[in-house]
């Protein structure tokens, strides 16, 4: 009898059955909103069907592994269409990646309109209880599709609504202004970022000289440039970012009336960061941290949520607002100028089924906007309107982009655009224009009464051609004080200590001394800080910079937010009892955190599944952790890690991962708590007191409620900021 080639364990199933469907949490082309509106891309859109592989075309085959050959050992035979086309579709696989926002990551929502903006906009999506399926797509700017989440950048904020008037993006970002006041300017300031064109380093970074030698001298990037520096730059998660439109916009009431509006998102779960420490060991350790912790969430039920929220401003022929510029996307208006008021609440319900199709494929665009919204001039926002459309013809690979599945709007379609790569319709009639009789005049104009959109009648004055910007535009200075002037103390130590990182990374002197001389003008003591960080003398001002109010709305510590969702680490040992462990989940869970089981090896702790070993647990990944017990594992190598402490005498050994971990939660202020003797004994391994801000012990595991308790309540915070000794205080 002839041997069987591979053993039978580990041979495929053999069983025919459909294609499996969508996991629950991707159920997104066939989930439908509360009103029954599917949402995402259309079920039709499937790309599967039937039990057995097929060529592109459907004619069943017998084997893949085997290319056809002219005998066993013989040449490959150029008949062999199944190869070909194999390797053919394969070899064009890859699209080129977006030009600025590669590195990205999505899911399907759904948005529920308040009717709170019903008096300032007819769009019909912000009614009151009209709901109208989302897909959201976040990003980093400067890094490549293979890039780390963690890197110190703006992150991307773009929602499609698929409305029933049209589909309306607001494409944003996390911070609310921009580097530059004019689009002309964008090719300059990306390609200072991007990393230099001779050695292609460093990658999604901007600590480096071709990117302060732009912000330098082009100093309207000196506001957003200190976003950067601060801990927006550094986000915890994309479910605790806001979100911003930046530009101003123009809603429109039913008698066509107009108001300014900046759009904002507010998070549910607060806005939070990580600490610069947390966000470099996570490039390494987890270079997909925020994808993974969106997915994760939405996977877990804990669904990410956030409200829109808009200021409003009169629309002035001036479009100034308390001495602001409105069309001046360098600058913001503090919210106790103009208070941002909930108009809808966004909900991620469901995971993408196919990055590739759905998260790489969907294509936003500025200009997509539906009846009661309209655009301003801002010339930023201006130059927008023409690149968001032409990028997508090289990376999409022609103009019918919008008819890719992820694309479709859930609005009728009935336009007169015809043919062009990759036509997927096959439209009807004979009379793609009008006017025309021969298709009886279809498609129609719409009436007044049949919701059209229509532009705002914006007068515009008459004026001479001229390439310059208001003077109103000059200040470059005031709001990235402003912005400095509204932290905490602790959140100015990471600004300064962000600047002395980066400008430490230039090798040219030339560009320090003038970023040096920027922040003299912003803030003198933070220049003074950042010159002693470089071993530089700090500048004095050139300049007069108006002084500004502080806006305690931006800073993002101490306002206690929800901890649902929050990330709690759970070290077990061998010697652990399973119920305590399994007391201490069940704790976890009705506070409403998610739990994470960290064992020595995998597998099993009684009933509980084991998240993560010793080997692969690190700090980062958890806003708490709580320890049983942390005797070495089998593969403990003792002295591994050169930062853990040593254990003191008398002391139970403590496997030197979790004496790490432990203490990188204690040096970036994270809630720690220790449940007897064992747990205490990590403590001690880290160089943690028990009496320590934000460090809670229990005598007994098999009771953790009221630890657990105290562990959610500082959770609210975020961090125990008392840790932090500011270098100002
Ligand atoms: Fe973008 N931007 N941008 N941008 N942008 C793109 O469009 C551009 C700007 C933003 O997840 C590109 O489809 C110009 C501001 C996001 O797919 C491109 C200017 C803001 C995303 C483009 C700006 C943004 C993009 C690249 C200056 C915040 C990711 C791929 C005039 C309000 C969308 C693409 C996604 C993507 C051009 C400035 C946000 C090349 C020319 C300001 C969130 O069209």
């Amino acid at each position: 009898m002839e041997e069987p080639r591979t053993p039978p364990s580990l041979t495929e199933p053999t069983e025919a059955h459909d294609p499996y469907p969508p996991q629950p949490d991707q159920g997104a082309p066939e989930t439908v909103t509360a009103t029954g509106k599917p949402t995402g891309a259309p079920s039709t859109a499937r790309a599967q069907s039937g039990a057995y592989l097929t060529t592109s075309l459907g004619a069943r085959l017998r084997d893949t592994d085997h290319s056809l050959k002219a005998g066993e050992r013989g040449p490959t035979l150029l008949q062999d269409h199944h190869l070909r086309e194999k390797i053919t579709h394969f070899d064009h696989e890859r699209i080129p990646e977006r030009v600025v926002h590669a590195r990205g990551t999505g899911a399907h929502g759904v948005f529920r309109g308040y009717g709170t903006a019903s008096s300032v906009s007819v769009a019909g999506f912000l009614a009151d209880g009209v709901e109208t399926p989302v897909f959201v797509r976040f990003s980093t700017v400067l890094g490549s599709r293979g890039s780390a989440d963690t890197v110190r950048d703006t992150r991307g904020f773009a929602v499609k609504f698929y409305t029933d008037e049209g589909t309306f993006d607001l494409v944003g970002n996390n911070m609310p202004v921009f580097f530059i006041q004019d689009g002309i300017k964008f090719p300059d300031v990306v390609h200072a970022a991007k990393p230099h064109p001779d050695r292609e380093i460093p990658q999604a970074q901007s600590a480096h000289d071709t990117f302060w030698d732009f912000v330098s001298l082009h100093t309207e990037a000196q506001h957003h440039t200190m976003w950067n520096m601060s801990d927006r730059g550094i986000q915890a998660s994309l479910r605790m970012m806001e979100g911003f439109g930046v530009h101003t916009f123009r809603l429109v009431d039913a008698e066509g009336g107009s108001t300014l509006v900046k759009f904002h998102w507010k998070p549910k779960a607060g806005v939070h960061s990580l600490v610069w420490e947390e966000a470099q060991l996570a490039a390494g350790g987890d270079p997909d941290f925020h994808r993974r912790d969106l997915a994760d969430s939405i996977e877990a039920g804990n669904l990410p949520q956030w409200e829109l929220g808009i200021q409003t401003f009169p629309d002035t022929p001036e479009q100034m607002f308390e001495g602001i510029d409105l069309l001046d996307p360098t600058k913001l208006v503090p919210e106790e100028l103009a208070p941002v008021q909930p108009v809808g609440l966004l909900t991620l319900t469901a995971n993408p089924t196919n990055f590739f199709s759905e998260t790489e494929q969907v294509a936003f665009h500025v200009g997509n906007l539906v009846p009661g919204i309209d655009v301003t001039n801002d010339s930023l926002l201006q130059a927008r309107l023409f690149s968001y459309v032409d990028t997508q013809l090289t990376r999409l690979g022609g103009p019918n982009f919008n008819q890719i599945p992820i694309n479709r709007p859930q609005a009728p379609v009935n336009d007169m655009l015809r043919d062009g790569f990759h036509q997927h319709a096959v439209p009807s009639g004979v009379a793609p224009y009008k006017p025309n009789s021969l298709d009886g005049g279809c498609p129609f104009h719409a009436g007044a009464s049949e919701r059209p959109f229509v532009e705002v009648p914006a007068v515009v004055q008459e004026s001479a051609k001229v390439r310059a910007q208001a003077r109103s535009f000059d200040d470059h200075f005031s709001q990235a004080r402003l912005f400095y002037r509204s932290m905490s103390p602790v959140e100015q130590d990471h600004i300064k200590s962000a600047y002395a990182f980066e400008l430490a990374k230039c090798y040219e002197q030339v560009i320090r001394e003038r970023q040096l001389q920027c922040l003299a003008n912003i803030d003198e003591g933070l220049c003074v800080s950042v010159a002693a960080a470089l071993g530089m003398s700090a500048p004095s001002p050139t300049i007069e910079v108006a002084d500004v109010e502080p806006s305690p709305a931006l800073s993002q510590v101490g306002t206690p937010y929800p901890a649902t969702g929050r990330k709690v680490g759970i070290v077990v040992d061998d010697s652990t009892d399973p119920e305590a462990a399994a007391a201490v989940v069940t704790a976890v869970t009705a506070y409403g955190l998610m739990p994470f089981v960290i064992a020595p090896s995998g597998g099993t702790v009684g009933e509980l599944v084991v998240a993560r070993t010793y080997a692969t647990a690190r700090s980062f990944e958890f806003d708490a952790l709580v320890v049983l017990g942390a005797a070495p594992g089998a593969d403990a190598v003792p002295g591994l890690d050169a930062r853990a402490g040593q254990p003191t005498q008398g002391a139970a050994p403590v496997d030197p991962r979790i004496a790490v971990m432990v203490a990188e939660m204690w040096r970036h202020c994270k809630a720690l708590g220790a449940f007897d003797d064992t747990g205490r004994d990590a403590l001690t391994a880290a160089g943690v007191p028990e009496s320590g801000a934000g460090v809670v012990t229990g005598a007994d595991a098999s009771t953790p409620a009221d630890l657990l308790g105290e562990v959610t309540e500082l959770l609210t915070l975020h961090r125990v900021w008392d840790r932090f000794t500011p270098a100002s205080a």
